[in-house]
């Protein structure tokens, strides 16, 4: 499916999703001196300034031209969401190739810990200036204080985090499902912190699915994420599963999502779980609208190569019903700036909800089933953008 020239020419629309935004964009060293200012006000709590740095730098990522003084005075300036701090920030930065107050922060004692604290998996920024104020500085500062067991080699150890319940209850009862330990995070944060390339991405794709196909042949899958949006490197690897197949004639298949994980686990596959989610006992909200989807976030190891141990990577599994598999495809590719505007465009401009684990119009509930990607962006009567053009 081709991006249109109708959308290629849309850059100045109000919504990220009616825009093609590209992974490298002509202005991309602008939208990174910016970035800085974003990360630096969210991870200090002024969460509405990061939203609107944000949205400036996802009105620019899509601006398909390199930014001049000409061009500044008249188009870029008369953008969306460029208020008149952040123009001159911009113009800041068509004079001197950098933005000041960005290399200032970059340099700040307080800045660089609270960013690296947030690179620990549950630590948000608000747990990290609690950190940062009571003197904690650096990652050692960190295993210190939270006491985390180090091996001989001077490496922090893992405590296993598995959170299947011993007698193989098909579904543990959310209760018994505590979040990952700081301390077992940041045993795992020296592999977590480490980029995903693509290839090893599909072959931890193609493991998992050929675990799933032992349990329930012929289930669809799509790799989603930034993978999909066309990064290089990811985080993490967020895969979307069918919870149906062929085999079932294309009915949900209950429990799927926990059968997986317990057997990738029995495999010695998935080392740690910090959240698996149970199926809704009475299927009650099927009629109407279901929320949540099945899924489970865990830590998984690829098989060690000439007895050589894998780094361990954060792996999310998305189980989606047939009637949500589209919608979940959508919802979990992203961008978060391109999924934001999806719901919001859902909402205000079509009178629909939008989410990953369906479509749904507001006044009467009415859920629309989309039999294909492309359904979804026509049932919110959206131009079609290729996910590599989602990168708002
Ligand atoms: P990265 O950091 O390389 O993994 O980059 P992304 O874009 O893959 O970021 P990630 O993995 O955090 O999220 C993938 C997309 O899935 C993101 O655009 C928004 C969506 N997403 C993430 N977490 C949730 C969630 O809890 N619920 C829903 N509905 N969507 C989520
Ligand atoms: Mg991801």
């Amino acid at each position: 499916l081709i991006t249109s020239t109708k959308v290629l020419s849309n850059y100045a629309a109000r919504y990220a999703c009616q825009r093609a935004s590209p992974l490298v964009c002509p202005n991309q060293t602008l939208c990174a001196e910016l970035n800085i200012l974003r990360l630096h006000r969210e991870l200090e709590g002024k969460a509405i300034n990061a939203l609107g740095y944000e949205r400036a730098i996802a009105i620019l990522k899509a601006y398909p031209y390199v930014i001049t003084p000409e061009n500044f005075e008249s188009e870029v300036a008369r953008l969306p969401y460029l208020g008149e701090k952040i123009r001159s920030k911009i113009n800041e930065f068509i004079k001197f190739g950098f933005v000041e107050e960005s290399q200032t922060i970059r340099m700040s004692e307080r800045f660089q810990s609270l960013n690296l604290f947030t690179t620990i998996y549950g630590i948000g920024p608000s747990k990290a200036r609690d950190l940062y104020s009571i003197g904690i500085r650096t990652i050692e500062d960190m295993l210190r204080y939270f006491d985390v067991p180090l091996g001989p080699d001077g490496r922090p150890i893992a405590e296993e985090q598995i959170i299947l319940t011993p007698n193989k209850r098909r579904v543990p009862p959310k209760t018994r499902l505590p979040d990952i330990s700081i301390k077992a995070a940041l045993a795992l944060r020296e592999d977590l912190e480490k980029k995903i390339p693509r290839s090893e991405v599909e072959e931890m794709h193609s493991v998992v699915m050929a675990e799933l196909e032992q349990l329930h042949p012929g289930c669809m899958s799509t790799i989603v994420g930034g993978y999909r949006r066309g990064k290089l490197d990811s985080n993490d690897v967020d895969i979307v599963i069918s919870s149906f197949s062929q085999n079932s004639g294309g009915d949900h298949i209950k429990g799927l999502c926990g059968k997986l994980v317990r057997k990738l686990y029995d495999r010695g596959l998935v080392t740690n779980v910090m959240h698996l989610s149970g199926f809704h006992a009475h299927n009650a909200l099927k009629t109407t609208h279901w929320d949540s989807l099945e899924k489970a976030l865990t830590v998984f190891v690829l098989p060690p190569v000439d007895g050589k141990a894998r780094i361990r990577r954060r792996l999310d599994l998305i189980f989606a019903s047939p009637e949500a598999y589209w919608t979940a495809v959508v919802g979990w590719t992203g961008s978060r700036m391109f999924e934001r505007d999806l719901r919001l465009w859902a909402k205000v401009e079509k009178g629909m909800k939008f989410d990953s684990s369906g479509m749904t119009r507001r006044h009467d509930s009415k859920l629309f089933v989309p039999k294909s990607e492309k359904d979804v962006f026509d049932m919110l009567d959206l131009e079609w953008i290729d996910p590599t053009l989602r990168n708002a």
